[in-house]
């Protein structure tokens, strides 16, 4: 799964504009995978939006990933789901989906990164990197350096996460990182198309440098 820049949708950082609007805009900055992680809407409204951003991902050429649900997944023809720790597992999801479907997995460790790699992960999130507001119940921070340790033991494309702005990014980039994902850092932005534009620049230009 080679994405650079990874934007999960979050309708309470949004400041009121709409999920149309705002991955839209993501897209046109660069964004080429799109999670959907509403965690408040109903099967119906994940339905529905799920629709709106398989028609978005696919005009832009980009990815569309569900965070969790595989119904929903199967229903809107995504491109994969993201699984948490306690979500089902990785060979259930991809049993599932059926072939040719990605899936990713949260991580915030060497040893779940192992883990998830054996498991057959498409790619691992990796995170927090920093402390974030976004999502409460976050484990303890990993932080850039933890990216290195984790890139020097496992294959598997890494997605760094959590409190991650345009400033981080270089460096977790050079730690050996292939995309980042942010919600707040794009959804969030006074403009977003902008801010999607600043970090992909900075993905692309750092793994252009890479050995
Ligand atoms: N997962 P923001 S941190 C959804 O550490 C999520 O696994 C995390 O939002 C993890 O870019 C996080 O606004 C929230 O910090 C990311």
């Amino acid at each position: 799964m080679d994405s650079r820049l990874y934007v999960i949708t979050g309708h309470a950082f949004s400041k009121g504009r709409g999920l149309e609007e705002v991955i839209s805009a993501a897209l046109r900055g660069g964004a080429d995978c799109i999670q959907l992680r509403e965690k408040d809407f109903s099967g119906r409204e994940l339905l529905e939006a799920g629709h709106l951003l398989r028609r978005l991902t696919r005009e832009a050429g980009a990815r569309l990933i569900i965070n969790d649900r595989i119904d929903v997944a199967r229903a809107v023809d995504a491109d994969g789901v993201h699984l948490g720790q306690d979500d089902l597992p990785i060979e259930v999801a991809r049993e599932m989906l059926g072939p040719g479907k990605i899936v990713g997995i949260s991580t915030h460790n060497v040893e779940e990164a192992l883990a998830a790699e054996r498991a057959g992960a498409d790619y691992i999130g990796l995170g927090p990197m920093k402390p974030t507001k976004t999502k409460l119940d976050t484990e303890p921070v990993v932080g850039p350096s933890g990216v290195l340790a984790v890139r020097q033991a496992v294959q598997v494309p890494i997605v760094a996460i959590g409190g991650i702005t345009a400033a981080d990014t270089a460096e977790i980039i050079r730690n050996g990182a292939n995309a980042v994902a942010v919600i707040s850092a794009v959804v969030g932005a006074t403009d977003v198309e902008a801010a999607a534009r600043e970090i992909r620049g900075i993905v692309d230009r750092e793994r252009g440098n890479r050995a």
